[in-house]
């Protein structure tokens, strides 16, 4: 499960798409407020109907909605794996862009805080310095320093300082009214985050008479998976058909291995049928018997919406 930290400046809207995306109000404690999100997801709904399964479990995603810029806030969106960067475009002045230029600078100056520090420090290796200078430099510029053309020892390096500026993010405009925007996903913060106080066949018909077709929930997700580079494969069976994250370009053992990770080792080989082929063919014997449901070894490079039988050993 990937945590995603709901940033932006102060009443942008932050808890309000906390509570749209989740359902739940944002109750402040001594960390940060946090709700794991089922993420909706209509082929795994399909999935289950196909093969009668008992259980439906989805993939889930952590929110956490973070408030101010004070170190304690910033530790804990640094131990994030994406950021969503909340920009207000309701009340008056709305100025997402601008909003999204200065949220950035806050962040490029945290992390220029961060990597002086690593250049202060006694005993520093000196290519570890070498990089923290880079980091510096673009830093002041006001780039991000996911923006860096690094090596991938030195993007290693640079990780390990866990620097805000190389997340995945995505941008979150918190709107009035449904719009599109050439910044990000676009939330009408107010009226999605009232509409999940509804009964969800009430809300779908409200929120329809506004033009929204997709749930808070479904978008964000997609785009922050979008931006983590995940994609989403499935197991079905009468007993449960469940939905799991990997990364792009993931092959069949390390998906096998984001069931359970003994199986990434235990991998013999996976048969795949592809989400299409198995609603078009109804059941996955149907799809045997077409040829559709092919067995792949260790390379097989998993394609989001695989359905995935895995045979491992012990
Ligand atoms: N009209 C309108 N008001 C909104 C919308 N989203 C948030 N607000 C209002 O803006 C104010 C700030 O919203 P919050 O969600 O508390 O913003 P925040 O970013 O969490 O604020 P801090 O945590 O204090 O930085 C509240 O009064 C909300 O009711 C929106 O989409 N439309
Ligand atoms: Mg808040």
């Amino acid at each position: 499960m990937k945590d995603v930290a709901i940033v932006g400046l102060p009443a942008s809207g932050k808890s309000t798409v906390f509570t749209a995306v989740s359902g739940r109000i944002a109750q402040r404690g001594a960390t940060a407020a946090q709700a794991v999100v089922e993420v909706p997801d209509a082929r795994l709904d399909r999935i289950a109907e196909i093969y009668a399964s008992a259980k439906i479990t989805r993939a889930q995603v952590r929110l956490l909605d973070i408030a101010g810029l004070d170190q304690r806030a910033l530790g804990e969106a640094r131990a994030a794996d994406a950021l969503a960067i909340v920009l207000r475009a309701f009340g008056p002045d709305a100025d997402p862009a601008r909003d999204l230029d200065m949220f950035r600078t806050e962040l490029a100056f945290a992390d220029l805080a961060t990597v002086e520090k690593v250049g202060e420090r006694k005993k520093v290796d000196p290519a570890e310095g070498d990089i923290a200078k880079r980091a510096q430099e673009a830093l002041h510029e006001g780039r991000w320093l996911a923006e860096v053309d690094w090596s991938d020892d030195e993007r290693r390096i640079v990780a390990m300082w866990t620097p805000l500026t190389m997340k995945p993010s995505v941008n979150v405009v918190n709107a009035e009214e449904p719009a599109s925007s050439d910044l990000g996903i676009v939330i009408c913060g107010a009226l999605e985050s009232e509409a999940t106080e509804l009964p969800p066949d009430e809300a779908a018909v409200l929120l329809k008479e506004f033009g929204i077709d997709e749930s808070a929930a479904g978008r964000f997700v997609a785009a922050a998976y979008n931006a983590l580079g995940l994609l989403t494969f499935y197991t079905g069976g009468p007993t449960e058909a469940h939905a799991w994250e990997c990364k792009l370009g993931s092959k069949a053992p390390q998906a096998a291995g984001a069931i359970y990770s003994d199986f990434e080792r235990a991998f013999i080989r996976a048969e795949r049928v592809a989400y299409d082929d198995l609603v078009a063919c109804g059941s996955e014997q149907v799809a045997r018997d077409k040829g559709l449901l092919r067995t792949e070894g260790k390379d097989y490079i998993v394609q989001d919406g695989d359905l995935l039988n895995i045979l491992h050993g012990a």
